[in-house]
């Protein structure tokens, strides 16, 4: 029986990660890692992670894991839960993968109620392929395919992913926002979400914004600082449904 999520060698220590040097991802999936541990599931646990920077996650927990293509984490935990419902299920993607190509397939698992978790990174860009725009850039922020600043006239604006979900979620789900940069806020979240899950409340969804430097071209100041000042202006932290 597995006692913890993350691999002995580093269980209380800082493990290389895959990710570039301060990247949020990296914060938040560690939180996760201690949510699992406190809760003690990870011995029921399956993870899976997605095609953008969470794939660097394939083998980073001591858990059984799944890497499927871009924008299709969703249908793939959300038909591991179906064939196996004693499983705690998360599936970690990016923005890029649930609000663009897998728009559909969050839409869908939340209106189907599934009780499955889903984690999504907001870092308000594609990361992985060097910094395009994606469906959360503010408006005016500079990407690598928006070098005068995102237009709404151009590209419309940036989408609310868990206020939109929260819409049209059964009674029982769950969703909220947060910021890896607040660990007790984050890892809290978390953990009602997984709790939502193993209760069989209904579908649990946490976008978590998370700062990507490489790729805004930030040191480490500027970085917390556009989360904590510019992106949760437009992205209110909280629960937005909990019912
Ligand atoms: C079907 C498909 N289309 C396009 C790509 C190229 N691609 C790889 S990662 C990525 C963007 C990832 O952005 P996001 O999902 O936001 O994750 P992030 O890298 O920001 O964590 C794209 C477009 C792909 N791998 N598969
Ligand atoms: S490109 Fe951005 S999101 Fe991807 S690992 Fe680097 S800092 Fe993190």
């Amino acid at each position: 029986m597995l006692e913890s999520a993350f691999p002995k060698s580093w269980k209380n220590e800082s493990k290389p990660h895959k990710f570039c040097p301060g990247c949020g991802q990296a914060l938040a999936l560690k939180i996760l890692g201690y949510a699992i541990d406190e809760l003690e599931i990870a011995n029921k646990m399956v993870y899976a992670c997605d095609i953008g920077c969470s794939l660097l996650t394939w083998d980073m927990f001591n858990i059984d894991t799944i890497q499927t293509h871009h924008g299709r984490v969703i249908p793939t935990v959300s038909g591991l839960k179906m064939a196996k419902p004693e499983a705690i299920t998360v599936a970690f993607l990016g923005d890029g993968g649930g609000y663009a190509i897998g728009a559909q397939h969050l839409v869908n698992a939340a209106m189907r109620n599934d009780k499955i978790t889903v984690i999504l990174i907001n870092n308000a860009n594609y990361a992985m392929t060097g910094g395009q725009y994606a469906p959360t850039t503010l408006i005016g922020q500079v990407t690598d395919t928006t070098p005068i600043g995102r237009k709404a006239e151009a590209f419309g604006n940036p989408i609310h992913g868990p206020e939109m979900i929260a819409q049209i979620a059964a009674p029982g789900a769950y969703i909220a926002r947060t910021t890896s940069n607040n660990f007790d806020d984050c890892k809290k979240k978390i953990k009602k979400a997984l709790q939502n899950q193993i209760e069989g409340r209904g579908f649990s969804f946490v976008e978590i914004l998370a700062m990507c430097p490489v790729n805004w071209k930030t040191n480490t100041v500027d970085s917390l600082e556009f989360i904590d000042k510019k992106m949760t202006e437009v992205f209110p932290l909280g629960e937005i449904k909990n019912d």
